[in-house]
């Protein structure tokens, strides 16, 4: 038997940068996704007679990766209290030029083939859980649209759910890789040394307030404020780690550039604003109308950097 599953990458416009459970990747914030339509893994399970292995892109892993996968393997079949070896065969649907982190689609995707393949009664609250345990951000692409990840209090209560999975809003995102140079710092590790910053708790004192602000953004179909508070919540998360002990910074000298230039479309008329991950790539949420002006002065300034346009994709879906 074989099971495929489809996941689409999330980008957070209200971020997760930080654990209370590392174990059971139990968040200390609450936090809220677009769903990206340009990037998705797709996740194919069957039965294996000869141990576990794991295929990416059509090349057999072996080392921390494979671990990894391996292991999430095994705690879902503990937990359903089934058996058997397995092949995963993963492919990326990422482009490299897009400079998104695709561990959200892939826990998302292995999660939800894993569940078809063993034919577990689970809903996508549940799948969302499971998706959780292999990566934090896969909770929330589960669904299409917005999704909101709620912090939980323990492993049952950490999942996330749909806000809104056909969205109205007139809401682009280019990707623009600057670099392509893998980084140096693991979201696992940048979180953990975050929380050294002066500044972690009052920001954490304000995840509540920025999540009501955003879901209320969302609901009103409102660009400008949803905009705003993403870049603002992203500066925050980089000001956290640039005020930790010891401080780093996922910044590279292109990052800055990239930061002054949305400002300066901005004040040129051009909506635009910034989020950035655990990288130093830009992330540039703007209107279709402004989408090509936009990707033009990146591609002036930027001789090299890579652009990938993108809008809301959808949740998970079943290929076979
Ligand atoms: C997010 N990021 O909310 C945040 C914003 C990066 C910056 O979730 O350790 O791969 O597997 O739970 O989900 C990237 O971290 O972390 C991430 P783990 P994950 O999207």
């Amino acid at each position: 038997m074989t099971k495929t599953a489809r996941a689409h990458t999330n980008i957070a416009l209200i971020k997760y940068w930080g654990k209370a459970d590392e174990q059971l990747r139990l968040p200390l914030m609450s936090s809220l996704s677009m769903t990206l339509d340009e990037f998705y893994t797709d996740t194919q399970i069957t039965a294996s007679h000869s141990g576990n292995h794991f295929f990416l892109n059509d090349i057999e892993q072996t080392g921390s990766s494979a671990q990894r996968v391996f292991t999430y393997l095994k705690k879902l079949q503990v937990q359903f209290k089934v058996t058997g070896e397995l092949t995963v065969k993963s492919t990326n649907h990422v482009p490299t030029a897009a400079g998104l982190a695709s561990s959200s689609s892939a826990f998302a995707a292995l999660a939800a083939a894993f569940c078809a393949y063993y034919k577990l009664q689970v809903d996508r609250r549940e799948l969302s859980r499971l998706a959780r345990l292999g990566s934090g951000s896969a909770s929330r692409s589960i669904y299409g649209g917005f999704a909101v990840w709620q912090k939980g209090t323990d492993d049952l209560t950490s999942y996330a759910y749909a806000l809104n999975e056909k969205p109205q809003m007139d809401l682009h995102l280019l990707a623009i890789e600057l670099n392509q140079c893998p980084k140096k710092l693991s979201s696992t590790g940048g979180m953990k040394q975050a929380k050294s910053s002066p500044f972690f708790k009052p920001w954490l004192a304000r995840n509540q307030e920025e999540l009501r602000q955003m879901i209320a953004a969302v609901k009103n179909n409102d660009f400008t404020c949803l905009g705003q508070l993403a870049e603002l919540n992203a500066s925050e998360m980089h000001a956290i780690n640039l005020t930790a002990q010891p401080g780093f910074t996922y910044f590279e000298p292109d990052t800055i550039k990239a930061i002054k230039l949305v400002n300066q479309l901005r004040t040129a008329g051009l909506e635009c604003y910034y989020t950035i991950d655990a990288g130093p790539n830009v992330k540039v949420l703007c209107q279709l109308r402004n989408v090509k002006e936009i990707t033009n002065s990146f591609v002036s300034e930027f001789k090299n950097a890579k652009i990938v346009h993108a809008s809301f994709g959808p949740g998970i879906s079943y290929l076979d």
